[in-house]
């Protein structure tokens, strides 16, 4: 095993306790083929074997339209203090998270981690109106240990919620418009916010356009497609 024998001791003790939470293992084309824990599958050293693990991206938008930003909290192990996506984790290896029939088992994850990380109420995030838009499988490195290689479920949702945030996941939060958004990534580098890949991929490759359709998103979904970035 590539983490036998790992020192993690020079991590947060919530952080290192999360990774040894079961993900689930996929083929490239999505089918579930085993379990392994967080830890395996975000060492570099398993994604260069091909460890490949199932993973979501909320996108939850207010009635203004406007995008839930959080900055990852310092604790966290991979991609720390980046600005990224409302949340984002993995479906668990249980029967309640593999479930595959209408996505359910990547809703039930969504609506629980929209919950650990920020406080909203599941009642707030129903798991019917988490649409899910579409499956994108990439790889990112970290540093030089850790890394992504997921195919990621993406799920938008419209609603106002009530946040309470977990400051062990998240360092701030941030409600951002179409021209707020684009003009923090243009001035990134020189302010020095550090953006997640996968959150820069979806940027460049879809955001707008499906933000442009939130009342249509029926319009843009792509089921069958996992689009490979
Ligand atoms: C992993 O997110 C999922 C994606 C799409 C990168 P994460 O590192 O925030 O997971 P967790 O919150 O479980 O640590
Ligand atoms: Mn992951």
């Amino acid at each position: 095993m590539a983490s036998a024998g790992l020192d993690l001791s020079k991590y947060d003790e919530e952080q290192v306790r999360l990774m040894g939470e079961m993900c689930i293992l996929l083929d490239n084309d999505d089918k579930a083929i085993g379990a392994a824990s967080k830890k395996e599958c975000h060492l570099m050293d398993s994604i260069r074997q091909g460890m490949l693990h199932r993973a979501f991206s909320v996108f939850l938008f207010n009635s203004k339209n406007e995008l839930l930003l959080q900055q990852r909290a310092t604790e966290k192990i991979t991609f720390p203090e980046c600005y990224t996506n409302t949340c984002c984790s993995h479906p668990l290896a249980t029967a309640l998270e593999l479930e595959e029939d209408g996505q359910l088992g990547v809703r039930r994850a969504a609506q629980r981690k929209l919950e650990h990380e920020l406080g909203i109420p599941p009642e707030q995030v129903p798991l019917d109106q988490l649409k899910y838009l579409t499956r994108i499988h990439y790889l990112a490195p970290s540093d030089g240990m850790w890394g992504e290689h997921e195919i990621d479920y993406i799920l938008f949702i419209k609603a106002d919620v009530d946040l309470h945030i977990n400051e062990n996941e998240v360092k701030s939060t941030r409600y951002v418009s179409m021209d707020e958004l684009k003009q923090l990534i243009a001035d990134a580098d020189a302010t020095g916010t550090k953006l997640t890949p996968w959150f820069k991929l979806i940027d460049t490759k879809f955001l707008y356009q499906w933000w442009a359709r939130l009342d249509d998103l029926d319009a843009v979904a792509d089921h069958s497609t996992i689009h490979r970035l």
